[in-house]
């Protein structure tokens, strides 16, 4: 019985060895020391010896068992420090690989000047407001002082989708929708940015869908010199105390006296270049004293009240204001040209 078991110990422990998986080492656990295994078939023959060797056997049995039981919990931990090894040399990261870098957007220029004439006009008291880029023929013209066969219409060539109803030529039918809300009652201190559209030739200075930013103030007793100082105000902060303003005599339906205003081209400094059309100045905005006959159809008593209002072409000012040499490059999204525009101030 004594050989048998050493025999048993010795083929274990060379199936110990020899195995190479965590699987291959449970199967010689489960065999050797197992219920079913064969010490325990020894174990079970013991009755049939004598009192003297009965512990002996009993005690070299349990021998056998720990020496093999030993052996497979040195093995295990040994295949499974392997295994770890085995993953850890697969899954390596090389800390020293650059990393990837985060591509950040950021605002579209026309958004950016967009929202620094909001916040002008806004700290000077102004709310903002908006309307439909779809008008009906009354807001973008009639109450505008336009009736139906008015030539000054041509002044703004339109996209018609019925006879009443068109993409809006300018931001104007927002002051019109506005004073009727108001129902006679001043004052109206509005601004309203939008895109507006006109079959006008695209060329470098020219957009067939481009964005304006209208203001419009209804008081009593605003002047002129209201407007004149507005505008001051509106070109040196978003210009810089170095651009000049200049206003010439226009026509406008809907104000009386109207005006054309420009500024001084940043690009060429004044001397003339493609982008001023040689003249050293650029056409950014129309302005006026709104007229009697737009107060009256609004429902605002003109005896009573006078304003001013003004539109402003933003794609004009943006150039301006970064020396950009073509309305185009606005919206052919190159991300060249976008990624320019980084910065909180360019
Ligand atoms: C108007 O649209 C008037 N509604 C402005 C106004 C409002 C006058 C209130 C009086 C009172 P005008 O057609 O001039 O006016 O356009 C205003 C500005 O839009 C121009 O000064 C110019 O900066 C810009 N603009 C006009 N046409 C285009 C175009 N095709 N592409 C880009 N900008 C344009």
């Amino acid at each position: 019985m004594q050989e048998r078991l050493l025999e048993l110990q010795e083929e274990a422990l060379q199936k110990v060895t020899a195995a190479s998986e965590l699987k291959e080492l449970n199967e010689v656990r489960v065999a050797y020391l197992g219920k079913k295994g064969p010490i325990t078939e020894v174990l079970r023959g013991m009755g049939k010896l004598s009192a003297e060797e009965r512990p002996k056997i009993g005690a070299l049995a349990n021998e056998v068992r720990e020496a093999i039981a030993t052996e497979i919990e040195q093995k295990q931990k040994a295949l499974e420090t392997a295994a770890v090894n085995a993953k850890l040399a697969t899954e390596t990261i090389d800390v020293t690989l650059p990393g990837r870098p985060v591509n950040k957007g950021n605002l579209h220029p026309l958004t950016r000047v967009v929202e620094e004439i909001e916040d002008l006009f806004i700290g000077m008291g102004y709310t903002v407001a908006e309307g439909p880029e779809v008008e009906s023929d009354y807001y973008n013209f009639e109450a505008l002082n336009l009736p139906k066969s008015h030539p000054a219409r041509d002044m703004q060539d339109s996209f018609y989708i019925t006879e009443e109803i068109l993409m809006r030529t300018h931001t104007s039918p927002v002051q019109a929708r506005t004073m009727k809300k108001h129902k006679g009652q001043g004052p109206v201190k509005i601004i309203c940015p939008g895109k507006v559209y006109r079959r006008d030739n695209d060329d470098a200075t020219h957009s067939h869908q481009f964005q304006q930013i209208e203001g419009l103030v209804i008081d009593e007793n605003i002047s002129m010199s209201d407007l004149k100082g507005t505008l001051d105000v509106f070109a040196k902060k978003v210009f810089g105390q170095d651009r000049e303003i200049r206003l010439r005599p226009s026509f406008f339906p809907f104000t009386e006296p109207s005006v054309e205003v420009d500024i001084s081209c940043k690009i060429c400094g004044g001397k003339g270049c493609s982008v001023c059309k040689q003249t050293g100045w650029i056409e950014v905005l129309g302005a006026g004293i709104v007229h009697p006959n737009v107060l009256e159809m609004a429902g605002f008593d003109s005896k009573k009240y006078s304003g001013f209002a003004f539109g402003m072409g933003v794609e004009r000012i943006a150039m301006l204001k970064y020396g950009v040499d073509d309305i185009r490059h606005f919206y052919t999204n190159d991300v060249r040209f976008l990624k320019q525009f980084n910065h909180h101030e360019a």
